[in-house]
């Protein structure tokens, strides 16, 4: 048997992401104990509709957050406990609202720091709605094969060695969290384990406390003996020896009180817990609840190393006088073992997995990103630039001086032409209709294609065949592109002519040419080519793609990242674009009709249908 909380205990959580990581313990122990989730619902307004992934061993749960706990109780009727991971600012309306719900019978606060007079009101509330509120400062509640709320038990490994997965015949109540995991361990060493622990809490006011757990106990069939753990401060643990020595009690009482070493220490020194703050001699010091206690029957060791043994003294009674029966050994092996992390696993060696992707160019898993293994911020220190990083990134190598004041001037170059191009127009067409950054330029990106922008990597690869297949040819070359290709990619502007020359072309190739020392084959076919072509119509010239897939290919950048150059380059245009329509707070486009010519049949009488 258990007390306060068993297999029927369902939770929901009030609380962020604290309230979740406890959710994630409590499956643990679920999954232990072959029970389903404890935590059925979470209430946290900023993360309303949200779903939480909690693994019940292997198996993947979702847990919905709402925004408030009456949709939660409307929603899942079964829960009947709440647990409070909020802040102390938050913490007593929340317990508050809680205690007055109607399927809630528990509600257990993990918050410290809660005000000590709300922390009286919430119990007088409690007690009056005949309702359990365990803490405030408590780390929860276990119930041994049943249910665990909270923390309270610790690693995984802890709940086998605690025995948790079944019940034995020991009550524990602390204070303290920590000690509540120490006295379930010596329970389960020296004994047969527990049937329930609570930690109430290191406040001055818990909700329930030591006599009111004691009194659960002792009317819990199950529950032989009780091991509770005190501390200087308060009278709980005296009000608990009076309880003992009233009338005779089903259940032994094992105590032990920290603090005595309070008796050699400066008057008034604060302690760990709230609650720990007063007594030196006389009422509240350790020694008188020591004392009180002994008188009261209980065994309280003269200290806590003493507790083992005391124990096991009252287990083995207990066993002689046929109060409970030997315990039989289970074998460990039978216990399920939380499925492991995939991660450990591969790094144990015990499996192997197909990488789904593989990657040549950059690794985060640092503590900056490496780009071909160079850090990023050292690239930063030590000169290197944004041609360097697209040397890198799209080249697998970093360009010398040369070649990354080529690609500089390459993405200068053809940053904007203006808003009348496909793509800036396109971007302003979404500016003025109000669409977002990201997706107006990703509306002048899509324009980028065979005829504008895109002809970049084709050019620079049928310039190289040209080299390759047709070197002093270029008529042969003309003629098997008109077969096979079409209008040649690199050649041919809209507005640029021999009459009005592309200077951007004009620059590029002369800077190559005569300021720099780089091998231009694809650049001089390019040149050849556009001589022919122009002369056959003077808009047939080298145009900036052809111009930069030509040199591009020289400096042996690969075919596949050669469109990437414009895509870069003008997406700094289609912003520029984007943000300038939007400080004009421009209006939305629509075409006049003198721009379109109505092709269409005049205005006529709709026929019957037939
Ligand atoms: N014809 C660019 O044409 C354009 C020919 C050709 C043989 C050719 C055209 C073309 C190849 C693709 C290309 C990039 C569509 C251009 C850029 C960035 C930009 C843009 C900006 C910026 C222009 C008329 C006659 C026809 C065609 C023949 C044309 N091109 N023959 N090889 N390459 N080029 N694109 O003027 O006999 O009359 O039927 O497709 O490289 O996008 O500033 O605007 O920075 O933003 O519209 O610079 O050249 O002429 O297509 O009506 O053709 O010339 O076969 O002959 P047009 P079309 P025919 S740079």
């Amino acid at each position: 048997m258990s007390i306060v909380i068993n297999k029927e205990t369902r939770a929901v959580i009030i609380g962020g992401a604290a309230g979740l990581s406890a959710a994630k313990k409590m499956a643990e122990f679920d999954f232990l104990v072959k029970r389903p989730l404890t935590v059925q619902a979470f209430v946290y307004p900023p993360e309303e509709g949200q779903q939480k992934e909690i693994f019940l061993g292997g198996e993947l749960k979702n847990v919905k957050v709402y925004s408030a706990l009456e949709k939660a109780l409307e929603e899942n009727p079964q829960i009947n406990t709440a647990l409070i991971y909020l802040g102390a600012s938050r913490a007593t309306q929340a317990t508050m609202e809680a205690l007055e719900s109607k399927n809630i019978q528990l509600v257990s606060v993990i918050t410290e720091g809660v005000p000590e007079k709300d922390a009286k009101k919430l119990r007088i509330v409690a007690e009056k709605k005949g309702k359990t509120l365990n803490g405030p400062s408590s780390i929860g509640i276990m119930s041994a094969g049943q249910c665990r709320l909270g923390v309270i038990g610790g690693e995984f490994k802890n709940l086998k060695l605690c025995n948790l997965y079944r019940p034995g015949s020991f009550g524990v109540i602390t204070k303290s969290g920590g000690l509540s995991n120490e006295a379930m361990w010596l329970c389960a060493q020296n004994g047969n384990g527990i049937t329930s622990a609570v930690a109430i809490g290191g406040d001055a006011y818990p909700g329930t406390d030591f006599v009111n757990y004691l009194e659960m106990f002792d009317k819990d069939p199950e529950t032989k003996a009780v091991v509770m753990i005190g501390e200087v401060g308060g009278t709980l643990e005296e009000e608990a020896a009076e309880w003992l020595g009233k009338e005779p009690r089903s259940i032994r009482l094992i105590a032990a009180i920290g603090g005595t070493c309070q008796e050699v220490l400066p008057q008034g020194m604060k302690f760990g817990h709230a609650g720990a703050k007063e007594g030196k001699k006389g009422t509240g010091s350790a020694r008188s609840k020591i004392n009180a206690l002994r008188e009261a029957g209980a065994i309280v060791p003269d200290t806590f190393g003493g507790l083992s043994k005391a124990i096991k003294q009252v287990y083995e009674e207990l066993l002689a006088d046929g109060s409970i029966a030997p315990e039989q050994p289970l074998d460990d092996a039978l216990l399920p073992e939380l499925p492991p992390k995939v991660q450990k696993v591969i790094k144990e060696g015990e499996v192997i997995v197909d990488p789904l992707i593989r990657t040549t160019i950059s690794d985060d898993r640092g503590e900056e990103p490496r780009y071909r293994g160079y850090a990023a911020s050292q690239l930063c220190e030590k000169g290197y630039g944004i041609e360097d990083v697209i040397g890198l990134l799209w080249n697998k190598k970093l360009p010398t001086r040369e070649e990354s004041e080529i690609v500089k001037r390459i993405i200068m170059i053809s940053a904007d032409h203006g808003p009348a191009v496909s793509g800036a127009y396109g971007t302003i067409l979404g500016a003025c209709a109000g669409i977002d950054m990201p997706q107006a330029v990703s509306a002048g990106m899509t324009m980028i294609g065979p005829r504008f922008g895109g002809a970049v990597t084709n050019a620079g690869k049928y310039f190289q065949m040209g080299v390759k297949d047709f070197p002093n040819d270029i008529p042969g070359f003309l003629a098997w592109m008109k077969k096979n290709v079409g209008p040649v990619p690199g050649i041919g502007h809209r507005v640029k002519s021999l009459r009005n020359p592309d200077q951007r072309v004009k620059y590029l190739v002369s800077y190559v040419k005569n300021e720099t020392s780089l091998r231009t084959p694809c650049l001089d076919f390019a040149l050849e080519v556009e001589k022919v072509t122009s002369a056959k119509k003077d808009n047939l010239i080298l145009n900036v793609d052809g111009t930069m897939g030509a040199i591009l290919m020289d400096l042996g950048f690969p075919i596949h990242s050669l469109n990437g150059f414009f895509v870069l380059a003008r997406t700094i245009g289609m912003i520029g674009h984007w943000i300038d329509q939007n400080e004009q707070n421009s209006r939305l486009i629509r075409l006049y009709d003198y721009l379109i010519n109505y092709a269409v049949e005049d205005e006529r009488e709709v026929p019957e249908k037939k």
